[in-house]
């Protein structure tokens, strides 16, 4: 058996005007807290170390690049990759990316128990809009402030499995677990900032927290893969983010699930060996899988 603890640590809200180290300080705080839990790895959400500024149009230039990272670790950061040097632990982090050569990316890190980063993923699927839509009661720019991720959905070697990251809208996309399927991933990091209000179906505010699950669920049953979906939650700058951190099993079941919509760590003790059998069996893609039949057919 492959047998650690894993935690999902799930943020409430961070203030538009919350300085980046106390959000570090937050994450530290969780990060102790996992690791006096017995944890191996601890996972943060998405954008983990500002507001979610795509709440607002903001003009492209210095008051947008100001809640972006330059490089990684920085000051405000470098507490947290110390720590988990300290105490031993790995970590997944969410946040905005600006490359050298001024691309802008939602960016998230895998980092081992050396405190060196091990991985690397930039958002594929960006959702919402691009132009600043005034019928909306907030935006959703992503589309305007991101570019596509460009490193596709890598798995990479750590605590003795594979593990590959995605980021909050990619979760609902099967391709995204099926590539990470392909790519023999056995546990898959996430966080998300998922407001409970989604404008231009309002009639689905009510499932935001189902088709969470349902989207987790599904893309680790189908994959053979552990998940650890992890939330920035509450109410944030006038906008409602759903909570719902979950740790599920490559059997589709989850394991753990948080029950607040602030900072919480939740854990579960995870086997990699568990996803053979799934992998082996169910969802044995070289036994089973037929991608010569994968082709939509368009009625004659
Ligand atoms: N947030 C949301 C998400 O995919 C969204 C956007 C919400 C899309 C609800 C569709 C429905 O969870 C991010 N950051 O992708």
């Amino acid at each position: 058996s492959r047998k650690f603890t894993v935690a999902a640590a799930q943020l409430g809200p961070i203030a538009k005007e919350e300085p980046r180290n106390s959000a570090v300080a937050r994450l530290c705080a969780m990060m102790r807290e996992a690791k006096a839990r017995g944890a191996a790895l601890v996972v943060f959400p998405e954008l983990a170390l500002t507001t979610f500024f795509p709440r607002w149009f903001i003009e492209a230039g210095p008051e947008l690049d100001q809640w972006f990272e330059t490089e990684m670790p920085n000051d405000a950061t470098a507490p947290l990759f110390t720590l988990a040097k300290q105490l031993g632990i790995g970590f997944h982090l969410g946040y905005a990316e600006l490359t050298p050569d001024g691309h802008h990316y939602n960016t998230a890190i895998l980092v081992g128990p050396d405190g060196e980063i091990a991985g690397k993923y930039r958002k594929i699927h960006l959702p919402g809009h691009w132009e600043n839509e005034e019928w909306r009661p907030f935006q959703h720019l992503e589309k305007r402030y991101f570019e596509k991720g460009d490193l596709g959905w890598p798995v990479f070697d750590m605590l003795g499995g594979k593990l590959g990251m995605c980021i909050c809208n990619d979760r609902r996309w099967p391709e995204t677990w099926r590539v990470l399927g392909l790519g023999g991933a056995e546990l898959v990091c996430l966080g998300y900032n998922t407001p409970i209000h989604f404008a231009p179906a309002p009639e689905h505010d009510h499932l935001q927290y189902f088709h969470n699950e349902l989207s987790v669920m599904a893309g680790c049953y189908q994959n053979g893969t552990w998940g650890v979906a992890v939330a920035k939650a509450g109410l944030e700058e006038g906008s409602v983010l759903i909570g719902g951190s979950v740790i599920v099993a490559p059997t589709g079941e989850i394991v753990a699930k948080a029950s607040t919509s602030g900072d919480e760590v939740i854990c579960a003790e995870v086997d990699l060996d568990r996803c053979a059998e799934i992998r082996a069996n169910v969802f044995n893609f070289e036994e089973h899988r037929e991608p010569q039949d994968y082709l939509p057919i368009t009625a004659p």
